[in-house]
């Protein structure tokens, strides 16, 4: 059952996102693990202080850097990100623009089909994945389906709350993988091109925002922003940045 959530709650914007999902669970969009996941992303959600820092700010305005540069940029969509910020993708997609791929851990047709039907209520149109003939190398399970002229042609792929395989099977497939993880330890993180510690929610509409900012410098200087990234320093200073919160000097 739908609950009203008084504005007055000292965690409002946090149980507004829990119900989103929650709604997106009964509508078949987030499988039931989803609700597990998203719990293990509040926890380090609470740890950076519910905000975007400036070091995934700045992840942020590299990832945009690298959608604009990208020949064939992709956004896999699952099923919590199609609950918390579906309508964000989209917006997204047509700034780049980009295609939209929905690509599942937990593959069923049935979930593939709501979640491209909710994208397209917010104005997404050729959503691919309901109809997959290719596979991302090295997984032979459902979950490694994907379409030819989506994520197996792609040379940039943003995975917001990926799995750790598929990151790395797509990484080693020669795309540059942007991450969208709380969790700065997990292996997805750590195999990204590009990892964005911050909640989806705020992260998918500040790469839109620096989309716009961005679109009109030249391609040498994109270019400049994205080869001068260091993912593994970038998520040192997160950690170091965690563990301040945690044990003030
Ligand atoms: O819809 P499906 O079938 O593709 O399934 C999606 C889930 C999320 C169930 C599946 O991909 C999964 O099991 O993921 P993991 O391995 O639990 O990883 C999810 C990661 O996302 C964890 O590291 C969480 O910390 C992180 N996370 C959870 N909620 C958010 C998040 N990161 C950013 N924003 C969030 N709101």
């Amino acid at each position: 059952m739908k609950m009203k959530i008084p504005k007055s709650h000292p965690r409002y914007h946090s149980l507004v996102i829990r119900e989103k999902l929650a709604e997106g669970f009964r509508k078949g969009l987030v499988h039931e693990t989803g609700l597990i996941a998203h719990g293990r992303g509040e926890a380090f959600d609470y740890l950076i202080g519910e905000r975007t820092t400036e070091i995934a700010e700045l992840a942020e305005k590299t990832a945009a850097a690298l959608l604009l540069i990208a020949k064939h940029p992709v956004i896999s969509v699952n099923g919590n990100t199609a609950s918390l910020a579906g309508r964000e993708c989209v917006e997204l997609a047509e700034r780049i623009p980009a295609k939209i791929e929905v690509n599942l851990f937990h593959r069923t047709e049935e979930r593939v089909r709501r979640i491209i039907e909710e994208l397209e209520s917010f104005g997404a149109q050729d959503v691919l994945g309901d109809r997959p003939d290719a596979r991302i190398e090295g997984l032979d399970h459902p979950r490694g389906l994907c379409c030819k002229e989506g994520i197996y042609s792609a040379d940039v792929v943003l995975v917001p709350l990926e799995d750790g395989d598929r990151c790395e099977a797509l990484v080693k497939m020669g795309k540059r993988v942007i991450a969208i993880d709380l969790n700065p330890l997990s292996r997805t993180s750590q195999r990204a091109s590009i990892t964005i510690v911050d909640n989806v929610v705020r992260a998918i509409p500040n790469i839109s925002k620096w989309v716009d900012e961005l679109r009109d410098k030249d391609m040498e200087e994109l270019r400049d922003m994205v080869d001068s990234w260091d993912n593994k320093k970038s998520l040192q200073k997160i950690l170091e940045y965690i563990s301040k919160r945690i044990n003030p000097p």
